[in-house]
């Protein structure tokens, strides 16, 4: 029995009447009728979409949905940009998004339809979507910022070396770039018009965006991971501005070629494009992740970073989580790591210690401004975990499990024969379940292929979060007392150091380094430099960031900035590859000297210098219940042979890298460490 009267149906229709010029759901006759409908979930406007509109708006008024002559028009700002990207992309409808729980579901029914996801009966609202296997991560090397001079991008690296730090594409390269991957690149498929907000709707530290897009997943996805649609739509209307985000998977119809797995994208042509100047964003080719859910890693680090730059606040790859000891006391901490490094685990911890709570406020992006008392005030702009499946499961991350359990898409992990998801790091499926792998084929423990893809993710909401804070949406943001910097390092630096004061937490920040990810294409076990964790994500040169995130020392009372610290979960015992740290609920042990720290009345309070820094002094970690095989001398050492050589690496890095952008009090800090290192 197919339902009828469904609204978005109607919503196809708000660009014919909110812009002039030609029907955008008129296409040519040849166009449509080659054309499956990629919104329509009867599928029946794959011939006369027309016809099909015009039936559900009599239908839908029969059912008390607004009528046509009540539908307000899009703001000017918001019209003008869409009827540009329509021009050039020449989709053959427009749908705009009101975000409705009944046009998302609508939405995942058109998908499930087409192929691109499968219901999971095992869990209430949970679909599966496999990919292309040529569309599975973020692509770093197709990823470019394009601004007037390279230097704006990136600092100029020595001897004519490829920069690490962000891609910088010409102007008339990109122009000519766009040329070839735009024009009708939406050929009979809707343009989804998507009004976006970062951040809780109308608070102050907020950003909003307008993305378009010919991905109907783009569309479910961005539901979860942004607040999304008409109170945005709203907020626009009353002059709020935008980042404009133009998305394609780059197939227009008829297609040329056969899909994979239906999933479309064009991995030969992957581009993703961003403008900081005009505040825009272009992206082609790939329907995955990054690559497409623009409000995410394109828009609240890459285009935030850069206006947070001109408005002076920052915007940071970093978890936000409120811990509070058992006298009830509450601190808020702010913490980088590089992807896929156990942030979503520390950000939902459950700590090992007695007592002890952590709350979850984000776990992957913070926007952070200083109040008028001098504060630093974080917001988690994103409305859902876009989180890496392989490894969660309920002994490392519970809260993520029951976080996950409904209303979730997963992308790429495995499924079993009930009608659930499996991926590695869960327990094998009870006797008589089998598993079908991320490609969709028949799969074995033991097989020499993996069952989910290890970039495998899901998209859940945050408000499902058992521990979601309970001021995770506050309009002022959360005040943040610790910034924590951290990585995967299986030698040489200690579980935990407090930075000596701003200036030396920046250089701590900037001297990041770790095991490279699933996320990105470096493949390995290279220890990969990453600043701030944010080498795939600035949106202007890092040595600008680095006199940004400076300047914050001359703008606030030192007594008003936060501690900075080092963590590292991941030391390895020399002598048999074993991690000296047991991690997940025992971070809480390190958390809990942060804490402290962050009280305390005398410098030295609990702590003692060493040569990079403040180390916990002897005992000031409480190791009661920890497993006395931890060797906690092991963890705290800190090789003076070690850090020359890190020292080296750092000058070597920052000159190829860096080169005449270092700020002069960056040069200071590494040459006091190089001092104290060999003195
Ligand atoms: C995790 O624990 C929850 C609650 O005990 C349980 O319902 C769920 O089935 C578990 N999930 C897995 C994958 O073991
Ligand atoms: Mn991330």
């Amino acid at each position: 029995m197919v339902k009828r009267g469904s609204g978005h149906l109607l919503r196809s229709l708000i660009p014919a009447v909110a812009l002039a010029g030609p029907p955008l759901f008129a296409p040519p006759a040849a166009t449509l009728r080659a054309a499956p409908c990629s919104c329509c979930p009867l599928a029946l406007c794959t011939l006369q979409p027309l016809l099909v509109c015009l039936r559900a708006r009599v239908d839908a008024a029969s059912v008390g949905v607004r009528s046509l002559a009540s539908i307000p028009s899009l703001p000017p700002a918001v019209a003008d940009f869409v009827r540009r990207a329509a021009d050039e992309c020449k989709p053959a409808r427009v749908h705009v998004v009101t975000g409705t729980p009944q046009e998302t579901a609508n939405i995942l029914a058109g998908l499930e339809i087409e192929g691109m996801v499968k219901k999971l009966p095992k869990y209430e609202n949970c679909w599966l979507a496999r990919t292309d296997p040529k569309d599975v991560a973020r692509v770093e090397s197709k990823t470019v910022i394009v601004t007037k001079s390279q230097r704006d991008t990136v600092p100029i690296p020595a001897g004519g070396a490829k920069s690490q730090l962000g891609s910088w594409m010409s102007e008339s390269d990109w122009q000519a770039a766009r040329q070839e991957r735009f024009p009708g690149c939406m050929a009979g498929r809707t343009m989804y018009v998507i009004p976006f907000s970062m951040g809780p709707v109308g608070s102050p530290l907020t950003k909003y965006g307008v993305q378009v897009t010919d991905s109907a997943y783009v569309v479910a996805s961005m539901g979860t991971m942004t607040r999304m649609g008409t109170p945005v739509l709203n907020k626009l209307s009353e002059g709020a501005e935008f980042v404009r985000c133009q998305h394609s998977v780059g197939r227009p119809l008829p297609l040329k070629a056969p899909l994979v797995n239906s999933w479309p994208c064009n991995p030969e042509k992957v581009l993703i494009s961003h403008l900081p100047d005009t505040r825009q964003i272009m992206s082609f080719g790939s329907g995955y992740g990054g690559n497409s859910l623009l409000g995410k890693k394109c828009f609240a680090l890459r285009i935030a970073s850069r206006i947070a730059k001109d408005e002076g606040w920052l915007a940071e790859h970093m978890l936000i989580l409120g811990i509070t000891n058992p006298q009830g006391v509450k601190r808020y901490v702010a913490a980088a790591f590089p992807s896929a490094c156990g942030k979503t685990n520390l950000a939902m911890m459950k700590p090992a210690l007695p007592g002890w709570k952590v709350e979850c406020v984000g776990d992957d992006i913070a926007w952070m401004k200083f109040d008028s008392q001098g504060k630093l005030r974080a917001i988690n702009p994103e409305n859902g975990f876009f989180g890496v499946a392989p490894g969660t499961s309920n002994k490392t991350n519970p809260y993520a499990m029951a976080t996950i359990a409904k209303n979730t898409v997963f992308t790429n992990v495995g499924e079993t024969s009930d009608g659930g998801v499996w991926w590695e790091g869960l327990d094998p499926p009870p006797a008589g379940v089998t598993l079908t792998d991320w490609h969709g084929k028949t799969w074995q423990k033991g097989s020499s292929t993996q069952c989910a893809h290890p970039n495998s993710r899901f998209c859940a909401p945050a408000a499902q979060c058992p521990i979601i804070d309970p001021q995770w949406e506050s309009a002022e943001g959360v005040p943040i007392d610790a910034i924590i910097f951290g990585g995967r390092r299986p030698e040489g630096v200690p579980l935990v150091y407090e930075s000596f004061n701003w200036q030396h937490g920046v250089f701590i920040g900037a001297s990041m380094r770790s095991e490279a990810t699933a996320a990105a294409e470096h493949q390995g076990k290279v220890i990969m430099h990453d600043p701030f964790a944010m080498r795939p994500f600035f949106g202007y040169n890092f040595g600008d960031y680095l006199a940004h995130w400076l300047s914050m020392q001359t703008r606030k009372a030192p007594t008003h900035l936060p501690k900075i610290f080092h963590v590292n979960w991941f030391r390895k015992n020399p002598a048999n590859g074993a991690f000296l740290w047991p991690g997940f609920g025992e971070n809480a042990r390190a958390l809990e000297w942060i804490f402290k720290r962050c009280g305390r009345e005398r410098e030295e309070e609990a702590a003692k210098r060493s040569i990079i820094g403040w180390l916990p002094e002897d005992g000031a970690i409480d190791t009661k219940g920890l497993g006395s095989d931890v060797d906690m001398g092991a963890l705290f050492d800190v090789p003076r042979s070690f850090w020359q050589k890190e020292t080296k690496e750092l000058r070597a890095y920052f000159s190829q890298q860096v080169g005449a952008d270092l700020p002069a009090q960056m040069e200071a800090e590494l040459k006091a460490l190089e001092e104290r290192v060999h003195k």
